[in-house]
């Protein structure tokens, strides 16, 4: 087993894996944290649970002064338009000026660090469609008390635009977010592979392998989640991924999120040499990198592209039997298929699908008839046919 964890300090382990409340949730990490011996391969999972520990503490607290009607401010916003993304990056750097000049949205700017308290939305414009940007406060180890309610704002989001501000070492500054996204469990650099555990669906382990396990099989999956007493879960892997990978993701979900990063400030002296800097130092991770200039209104016309490619994401338009062309394309994820289209508008129309015609790019003439299978691409029409 990857962290050779003694019996007793896996049976807690399994106990608040089956824990029902937060209040048992808790009990059983503090059992394990004590259970648990310290060196060096069981230090991801210490840090994992004292994290945990501390989330769930934090989760309970905010709960009571809920029941007690103190309400407290929120930090969920709710999705609009074609995609969510959250703005985030280290204090001073020019969020809340970006959003308020890319949607209009009534920001808090200030010339002083911890500025923004809470997060505010904004829609961006981008050719025939929105993209919701939210501002957020700033993410610092300094500031610990925002640091789970921002990375719960960024695991809820379909993208994330990271601000560094070119007035100081932009380098440290993506780091230092990357890791504080790293340790909740946000990934921003693309990983070579990733593992979901969905625990239930029926009896057995259901290992899905769109990809390799490099140190282990099949067999490997089901000892270790076995030895966590579970015996009823589905395991999906893609890419390349090992079975600490693995045993990390039973307790604490890793999702990868599209990140673009905006450098800010470019305008003052000094900032094109610590541009050159980041870029280099981005080269190759898959991640979008653009140099802006707020105040000057520097490529600030450039975000929305740049937004749009990174999600991955096409517009289709559909049509009506009387020939009517929808305003609003549907939104889908590149390699969409018609089937896709018609499951999106309505699950009956998924069901009873007989054939669709097709004008724009993917069509090889106007009003080509094609199958459920056919992949859409950015900017067709789609007219879907269905039995009744
Ligand atoms: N020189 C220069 N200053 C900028 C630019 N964009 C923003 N600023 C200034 O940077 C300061 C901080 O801007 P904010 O938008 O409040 O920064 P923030 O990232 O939201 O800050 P917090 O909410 O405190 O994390 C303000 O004084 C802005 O006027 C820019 O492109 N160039
Ligand atoms: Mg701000």
């Amino acid at each position: 087993m990857p962290a050779n964890l003694p019996a007793e300090a896996r049976a807690k382990l399994a106990k608040y894996s089956e824990a029902k409340t937060i209040e048992e949730k808790i009990k059983a990490l503090e059992e394990f944290l004590a259970a648990v011996p310290k060196h060096k391969g069981t230090e991801n999972l210490l840090l994992w649970a004292r994290r945990r520990l501390a989330e769930l503490r934090e989760e309970l607290e905010r709960r009571k002064q809920r029941r007690g009607g103190g309400g407290g401010p929120r930090f969920f916003i709710e999705k609009s338009g074609a995609a969510q993304l959250v703005v985030l990056g280290p204090p001073n750097a020019g969020k809340s000026l970006l959003v308020q000049r890319l949607t209009g949205a009534k920001t808090h700017v200030a010339d002083y660090p911890f500025s923004t308290t809470l997060p505010v939305p904004g829609m961006l414009q981008y050719e025939d469609i929105q993209f919701q940007l939210i501002d957020t406060p700033p993410l610092t180890d300094e500031a610990p008390q925002y640091v789970p309610r921002i990375v719960g704002l960024a695991r809820n989001a379909d993208g994330v635009i990271l601000v560094v501000a070119l007035d100081r070492d932009p380098v440290a500054q993506y780091e230092d977010i990357k890791r504080i996204l790293r340790e909740h469990g946000v990934l921003i650099e693309k990983p070579r592979g990733v593992v979901r555990v969905r625990k239930g669906g029926g009896p057995g382990v259901k290992v899905q392998l769109r990809g390799r396990i490099l140190d282990g099989t099949v067999a490997d999956v089901e000892k270790l989640l076995a030895s966590y007493r579970i015996y009823s879960a589905v395991v999906e892997i893609e890419g390349e991924v090992t079975l600490d990978d693995i045993e990390e993701a039973i307790f604490k979900p890793v999702t990868y999120k599209p990140t673009l990063v905006i450098a800010n400030k470019v305008d003052v002296p000094g900032a094109v040499q610590r541009y050159k800097r980041l870029y280099e130092h981005l080269k190759g991770r898959g991640i979008g990198l653009i140099p802006v200039s707020v105040v000057r209104n520097y490529n600030l016309d450039k975000i929305g592209e740049f937004v749009f490619r990174m999600l991955r994401i096409i517009r289709v338009y559909t049509k009506q039997p009387n020939g009517e062309v929808s305003k609003t394309p549907l939104i889908l994820p590149k390699g969409a298929t018609v089937l896709d289209a018609a499951r999106k508008i309505h699950s009956d129309l998924a069901k009873y699908f007989t054939y669709a015609k097709i004008w724009g790019p993917s069509a090889k003439y106007p009003g080509e008839r094609v199958g459920p299978d056919h992949v859409l691409e950015d900017g067709d029409i789609v007219e879907i046919h269905a039995k009744r």
